[in-house]
């Protein structure tokens, strides 16, 4: 390899490197039996730089939105955030049962337990830049908190 090729590679596993500026972990898709057509997506996400989660899509959902959970008149109820969800500078944003969550909707087929889904993200920067994350999610079969209700 001639040096002026070694050094475009680098310059583009650098910016690669750069543009990974949001970090997500301990992904999770809730497990769902015949018929049922929507399920929450769980996850630690992590912004170097202030980002903002905006977006969602999977081949195994016709929709996907980002959804949050809270608390009126003693009913949980949950809206999809119309700005998206806020990831601050540094700060863990943790999507939970019974707080932030994924939501895949209009499921093509039921999501079975040690199965995994395929969710590409799209986060923005402070900038109003764009960078989508594929990710493989595992699906977890877990007992639905009570105070879950759609
Ligand atoms: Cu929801």
């Amino acid at each position: 390899m001639k040096l002026k090729q070694l050094i475009a590679l680098s310059a583009l596993v650098g910016g690669a490197a750069f543009a990974q500026n949001v970090i997500v972990a301990d992904g999770w898709v809730r497990a769902t039996v015949q018929g049922q057509k929507a399920t929450g997506a769980f996850m630690k996400i992590t912004a170097k730089d202030a980002a903002k989660l905006v977006a969602g899509s999977s081949p195994a959902a016709g929709v996907v939105e980002i959804h949050e959970m809270k608390m009126e008149k003693d009913v949980m109820k949950m809206a999809a955030l119309p700005n998206g969800l806020d990831l601050p500078s540094g700060k863990t944003v943790e999507l939970k049962p019974g707080g932030y969550h994924v939501m895949l909707m209009d499921l093509k087929a039921p999501l079975a337990a040690n199965s995994t889904v395929p969710v590409t993200f799209t986060f923005q920067d402070a900038k109003g830049n764009k960078t989508t994350q594929e990710l493989k999610l595992p699906v977890k079969s877990m007992a639905m908190p009570t105070e879950h209700k759609h």
